[in-house]
C-alpha cells in the first residue's frame, strides 16, 4: 500500500450533537444500522480523542471481533487519529483482534488507549448490533470518570476532523504511514499465544491433549477461531477439528456468539448429553468470556472463578499465590469461602470488568470473574476466555482428573452455592423499569418479611466505593440478602440494545455436609416462586419463563 504522508485534513460541521451515545456497561452498544448513521461514529470517537489523555503524540490499538463494520470503523478511526496527531496506530491483520489480545497489545505497547469494536455476545450483521469499546492505557476499559466525559462530549460536539485516505490494506503485517501518523499492521495471535505460554504449563497440556482425552472447543464463528487454531491444534497438537466454527464471520453465521447453555446449545449437548469429550469450552464474540464443560458437567462460572482460586497454584504463572481476588456482586460467593480459606482478601465490585481495573492495577488482586462467563487476572485488564480454558486444561493436566471429579471435590471441601440466572430479554422498557422501581420502593418495608421460607435480614440497592481512589458508585443492583445468607439480585442490563433486559440472579448455599448434587433449578425453586410473586415478574413482563437459564 502507498504511503498517504500528504493527505489533506477535512473538517465536518454537525448540525447538532448526537444525544443518545452514552457507554453502557462495557463502551458504547447500539445496532449496526444506528451505527450507519452519517456522523454517528465519527461522532463517538473523535470525543473519545478528545477526552483520552496522551493521544496527541501517543500510540492507539484499533482492532475488533471481525463482525459486520469492523474493517469501516478501523479506517473511519485511523483517519481521525491521523488528524488528532496519534503518532503510532497498531492494528491486526483483517482486523481481527480479540478484547484480551487488544488489552495485552496496549500494555506492550504503552500505548495511550485501544479502541475495541466489539458488541461482545450481541448477534452481528447489517440487522444485529455494533460497539466501540474504549480502553485506557493500563489496558482496561476505560473507567466511569473517563465514560463520562466521553459522554458530556458527545453531547457538545459541533464536528470532528479526519485525514482524507484510503482504505487501508490489512490483508497481511506491515508499516505504512497515514500523514504524520505510522500505521504498523500486527499478526493479532503472536503476541496473545506468547502470553499464555508464560503463564501455563503447555508440555503438560499438550501431553493431556495427546492421550485420549478429547476437546471440543466452539469459537461461535466468531474472534477466537484464529487464536483457538493456533494454540490448541498448532502449539499444543490437539487434533484439527478441535476447534469448531473457527471462522470469523461478520454475522457469526447468524448464531448468537454467547457461550452459554441457550446459545452455544450444539457444544453442551456434546457434552452434556454424550461420552465422546472429555472437555469443552466456547467463547464469545469478542473472545472475553467462556463456558467451560466437562463430560455430563456444566461448569457454573462463578464456581468456575471458584476452583481456578483455589486450584491457582497448579499453574506456573501463579505458583507463588495470589494476591486477593475479586467478584462482581451478582457473582456467587463461592470463591469469598475459598479466599477466607486462603486468608486472602476477596472484593466485592458493581458489575463490568472495569470496575476490578484498580484493585488489579494497585496489585490487590490477581484473579477475578463475573457470573456471567467471565474470569480474567492481572495478566491483562479484560476477561480472558482463551486464559481461562486453558487454566482449566493446565488443572485437570496436574491433577490427571475429570471435571465432574474436580466439582464434586470442591464441593465436598467448600460446600456449595447453588445459583442461577434468569435473563428475560428484549421486554418492553416501561414494564422492566416498572417493576424494577417498584421493587426499589418497597424495599425499606420488606425487611424482617418472610421469602421463601426464610426472612429477608437486609434489602438495599447495592453502592460501591472504590478501596483504591475512593470514587462511589451506586444504584447497581436490587439485592434481597435472606437470613440464612441465600439472595436474589435483581438489575437491568446495561448491554442490551433492544427494549430492556431483566435479571434475575438466585443463590443459596449448602454446606459439604448437605445435599451437593441437586439441579440448581429444583434447589432454587423455592426462591424463583417467590420472587416472581414479589415482583410480579411473569405479569408484568408477561413472559412464562426466561429467555435464558445460566
Ligand atoms: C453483561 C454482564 C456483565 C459483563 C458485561 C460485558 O452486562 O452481565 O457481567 O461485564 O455484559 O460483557 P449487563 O449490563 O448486560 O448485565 V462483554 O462480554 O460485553 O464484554
Ligand atoms: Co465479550
Amino acid at each position: 500500500m502507498t504511503d498517504l504522508a500528504d493527505a489533506p485534513v477535512r473538517q465536518v460541521t454537525l448540525d447538532r450533537p448526537f444525544e443518545d451515545q452514552k457507554p453502557g456497561t462495557s463502551g458504547l452498544r447500539k445496532s449496526s444500522q444506528q451505527f450507519q448513521t452519517p456522523h454517528y461514529l465519527e461522532s463517538f470517537i473523535e470525543a473519545s480523542l478528545r477526552v483520552v489523555p496522551g493521544i496527541t503524540g501517543g500510540t492507539i490499538v484499533v482492532g475488533g471481533d471481525g463482525r459486520y463494520g469492523n474493517r469501516r470503523a478501523i479506517d473511519v478511526i485511523a483517519r481521525m487519529a491521523a488528524a488528532h496527531g496519534v503518532a503510532k496506530l497498531i492494528t491486526t491483520t483483517g482486523g481481527i483482534l480479540s478484547t484480551p489480545a487488544a488489552s495485552n497489545l496496549i500494555r506492550s505497547h504503552a500505548a495511550a488507549c485501544g479502541v475495541i469494536l466489539s458488541a461482545s455476545h450481541n448477534p452481528g450483521g447489517p440487522d444485529g448490533d455494533f460497539g466501540v469499546k474504549i480502553n485506557g492505557a493500563n489496558g482496561g476499559p476505560a473507567p466511569e470518570s473517563v465514560t463520562d466525559a466521553i459522554y458530556a462530549a458527545t453531547r457538545q460536539l459541533d464536528g470532528y476532523r479526519f485525514l482524507e485516505a484510503e482504505a487501508l490494506s490489512l490483508d497481511s503485517p506491515g508499516s505504512f504511514r497515514i500523514g504524520s501518523m505510522q500505521v504498523e499492521v500486527l499478526d493479532g495471535v503472536d503476541a496473545y499465544a506468547e502470553l499464555m505460554q508464560t503463564l501455563f504449563d503447555f508440555d503438560a497440556i499438550a501431553a493431556l491433549l495427546r492421550g485420549n482425552f478429547r476437546l471440543a472447543f466452539d469459537a461461535m464463528h466468531a474472534v477466537t477461531g484464529p487464536y483457538a487454531k493456533r494454540i490448541f491444534e498448532q502449539l499444543l497438537g490437539a487434533p484439527a477439528g478441535t476447534v469448531r466454527n473457527g471462522l470469523p464471520l461478520e454475522d457469526f453465521g447468524g448464531g448468537h456468539p454467547d457461550p452459554n447453555l441457550t446459545y452455544a446449545h450444539d457444544l453442551a449437548e456434546l457434552l452434556l448429553q454424550g461420552d465422546l469429550y472429555d472437555f469443552g469450552a466456547a467463547c464469545d464474540g469478542d473472545g472475553d468470556r467462556n463456558m467451560i464443560l466437562g463430560r455430563r458437567c456444566f461448569v457454573n462460572p462463578s464456581d468456575s472463578l471458584a476452583v481456578l482460586t483455589a486450584q491457582a497454584t497448579l499453574a506456573p504463572g501463579y505458583a507463588a499465590g495470589l494476591a486477593g481476588v475479586a467478584r462482581s456482586m451478582p457473582t456467587s460467593a463461592a470463591v469469598d469461602v475459598v479466599a477466607r480459606e486462603l486468608g486472602i482478601p476477596c472484593f466485592e465490585t458493581p458489575t463490568g470488568w472495569k470496575f476490578f481495573g484498580n484493585l488489579l492495577d494497585a496489585g490487590r488482586i490477581t484473579l477475578c470473574g463475573e457470573e456471567s462467563f467471565g474470569t480474567g487476572s492481572n495478566h491483562i485488564r479484560e476477561k480472558d476466555g482463551l486464559w481461562a480454558v486453558l487454566f482449566w486444561l493446565n488443572i485437570l493436566a496436574v491433577r490427571g482428573c475429570s471435571v465432574a471429579e474436580i466439582m464434586t471435590e470442591h464441593w465436598g471441601r467448600f460446600g456449595r452455592h447453588y445459583y442461577s440466572r434468569h435473563d428475560y430479554e428484549a421486554i418492553a422498557s416501561e414494564a422492566a423499569h416498572g417493576l424494577y422501581d417498584r421493587v426499589k420502593s418497597m424495599q425499606p418495608t420488606l425487611v424482617g418479611q418472610a421469602f421463601a421460607g426464610r426472612t429477608i435480614a437486609t434489602a438495599d440497592d447495592f453502592a460501591y466505593s472504590d478501596p483504591v481512589d475512593g470514587s462511589l458508585t451506586s444504584g447497581q443492583g436490587l439485592r434481597l440478602l435472606l437470613d440464612d445468607g441465600s439472595r436474589v439480585v435483581l438489575r437491568l442490563s446495561g448491554t442490551g440494545t433492544q427494549g430492556a433486559t431483566l435479571r434475575v440472579y438466585l443463590e443459596s448455599y449448602v454446606p459439604p455436609s448437605g445435599d451437593l448434587h441437586q439441579d440448581p433449578q429444583v434447589a432454587l425453586a423455592e426462591m424463583i416462586t417467590a420472587i416472581d410473586a414479589l415482583a410480579e415478574i411473569r405479569t408484568r413482563t408477561g413472559m412464562e419463563r426466561p429467555t435464558v437459564i445460566t
